[in-house]
């Protein structure tokens, strides 16, 4: 992004040369996992079962090559009037140019803060206290505004562009190859980790509901697509813990104690070029550190899990107010789901459409016009959050 940047220089302070040492070995770990590759079918259209082999064995797998140049381009469009309307401070009403910013209207959580290369939730309580331990917080460089949004909840209300990622036909076969064809949304969230600013998310795993479940599995609580828009490296993108979706109980605590410090001695970083698609298993250990590198992350990240995992579930909490999650507000919550097919195929008309099951069967039709776009205000009010 040659967005001007204050041209920031930061570094880990007295960790810094243990933390390169860290993110090289990390990359090359990274890169001889066997759990990456361009999105492949079989002749009959299945996922290839060697993809789902690795995701399974890993908990993530990064799809090469997802997103083209013109995609590309409109997403980091939208981003740049997103930051632009971005209010002009935390709880702020207008931007920074004195209009109405973005999301001063929403009900939902959806603007997240955090001191440059801070770790808000870390040794927290906040989300169910599941970042138990802090990150190392290196110090802000010199100029660095008081507070900058690292996160946006509910994003596809503020990006056409990151909505039809949403619809991507490949995708969205993956989803229903992982988690069936009557799959259903859980979030969406947009992350932005600024050179020298970004803040960490400390290692946690994402499902609250079903741990003590007698028909747990490794894919009980789902998965998050992760789209990038400029790539993602051991220093600004996510780090996995492989294997750790299949484990019923982690501790996180203990893991940093053994490994000496918040360096996981066996995480993996995700490596991506710009629109390269990781996908992540929500039991997997997971964890970013504040990004001291030059080097923008933005992800588009949405997430999917499987219809019985959440029919009749009481979720939320995290996301959003308690609530038990019935067939009609599941069905509320994936209209997104028809909403960004259409929108895809009105930008890319040349593209076989995702047909999602659940729609045709029930012969529901959804198209994106003023309005869907009407509609989407606040939409992840009904996040199944599980
Ligand atoms: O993108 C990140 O840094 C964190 C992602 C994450 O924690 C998640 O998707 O659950």
């Amino acid at each position: 992004m040659n967005r001007p940047l204050r041209d920031v220089v930061a570094d880990y302070g007295s960790e810094e040369a243990a933390m390169q040492a860290y993110l090289r070995e990390g990359e090359r770990r990274a890169l001889a996992l066997g759990n990456r590759g361009p999105i492949r079918f079989t002749a009959d259209g299945q996922l290839h079962p060697e993809i789902l082999a690795a995701y399974w064995r890993c908990g993530f797998y990064v799809f090469e090559g997802v997103l083209g140049a013109e995609e590309l381009a409109d997403i980091e469009a939208d981003l740049r009037n997103i930051l632009d309307r971005l209010p002009a401070e935390r709880g702020a009403k207008l931007d920074a140019k004195g209009r109405p910013a973005l999301a001063a209207e929403c009900k939902a959580p959806t603007l997240f803060w955090s001191k440059p290369l801070g770790d808000p939730f870390g040794g927290t309580a906040l989300a169910n206290g599941r970042h138990p331990v802090k990150m190392f917080e290196p110090e802000a460089p010199a100029g660095a505004p008081k507070e900058v949004v690292y996160l946006i909840l509910g994003p596809m209300q503020f990006s056409d562009a990151a909505l039809r990622v949403y619809g991507h036909p490949k995708l969205l076969a993956v989803a229903a190859a992982v988690n069936g064809e009557d799959f259903v949304p859980f979030n969406e969230a947009l992350f932005i980790k600024e050179p020298g600013l970004g803040a960490s998310v400390a290692w946690h795993r994402d499902g609250v509901t079903h741990w003590d479940s007698p028909d747990w599995d490794e894919g009980t609580h789902g998965f998050n697509f992760m789209a990038q828009l400029y790539g993602c490296t051991p220093a600004n993108g996510v780090w996995v813990v492989p294997g750790s979706h299949n484990l019923r109980r982690v501790d996180v605590k203990a893991m940093v104690t053994q490994s000496g410090s918040e360096r996981l001695s066996n995480a993996i970083p995700i490596v991506c070029r710009p629109g390269d698609v990781a996908i992540t298993n929500r039991q997997a250990v997971h964890g970013s550190f504040a990004n001291t590198s030059r080097d923008w992350r933005v992800t588009v990240n949405f997430g999917f899990h499987r219809r019985r995992s959440v029919l009749g579930v009481k979720g939320g909490g995290v996301h959003n107010a308690p609530a038990v999650y019935d067939a009609e507000r599941i069905a509320r919550r994936a209209r997104l789901i028809g909403y960004a097919i259409d929108a895809r195929r009105q930008r890319f008309p040349d593209e076989l459409s995702y047909v999602y099951r659940p729609h045709a069967r029930a012969a529901a039709r959804y198209v994106w016009n003023d309005a869907a776009k009407a509609d989407l205000h606040d939409y992840n009010l009904l996040d199944l959050s599980i």
